[in-house]
């Protein structure tokens, strides 16, 4: 899939404030930002490794301030991926991606990547999906602003499971490569399509800040 000439990832040589108007306006409206190449082949490993190695549990979905599993809208196992002395440059690349990705988009108001980092995995056998949701909530210790998600699998070891972003009008497909890392603001709606031949991991993570005001 072509990525959008504005996508790209890379080191950032000019501040956001250097963008002109037009630029600045087309870069906030985008329904999501990635940065390629986030990860490498053997960091990538030593991730689904540490994922692999967790319990992993049927994840549930929030309804009226309850955690709940419901079949019909989420089938996904996952794990936490805890913050300690052996994972903290997973949170820290995390960050680093999310905070430039930001600065050049959204411009949330960010302080950090607050929460653990939720180990993904869809199953073919169990037609693993997530339906359209958002990842904003009000039951997290610090609101979520920006979502990343970071592709685990080869898109040759799957079939469907595509991440897709609601934009204005249209579906977007976001990039599958391995590797690459997504960030979309937390409010904006989100699916993962049924998964047909495989099985897909995926790692997500949750940039908070202040309260939306
Ligand atoms: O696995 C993905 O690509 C995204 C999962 C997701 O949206 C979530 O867990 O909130
Ligand atoms: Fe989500």
């Amino acid at each position: 899939m072509p990525v959008p000439a504005f996508l790209g990832s890379g080191r950032i040589s000019r501040s956001w404030a250097a963008l002109d108007q037009k630029v600045w306006h087309r870069r906030s409206v985008q329904p999501f930002a990635v940065w390629l190449k986030g990860f490498n082949s053997d960091e990538l490993d030593a991730i689904t490794a540490c994922g692999e190695k967790l319990a992993h549990e049927k994840a549930t979905i929030e309804n009226r301030e309850r955690l709940e599993v419901s079949d019909n809208i989420r089938v996904t196992r996952t794990a936490w991926i805890a913050n300690n002395p052996d994972t903290n440059w997973i949170y820290d690349r995390l960050w680093r991606i999310g905070y430039h990705l930001n600065q050049t988009s959204y411009r949330l108001d960010l302080s950090g990547v607050s929460e653990e980092l939720q180990y993904t995995i869809y199953e073919s056998a169990e037609a693993g999906h997530y339906d359209w949701h958002v990842d904003h909530s009000t039951m997290t210790p610090l609101p979520r602003k920006l979502s990343l998600v970071l592709q685990l699998s080869d898109p040759a070891d799957y079939e469907g499971c595509a991440l897709e972003i609601r934009a204005a009008n249209s579906v977007e497909t976001a990039p599958m490569e391995r590797g690459t890392v997504i960030a979309f603001p937390a409010y904006v709606l989100h699916r993962v399509t049924p998964i047909l031949k495989g099985r897909r991991r995926s790692l997500v993570s949750w940039v908070s800040g202040p309260l939306l005001r």
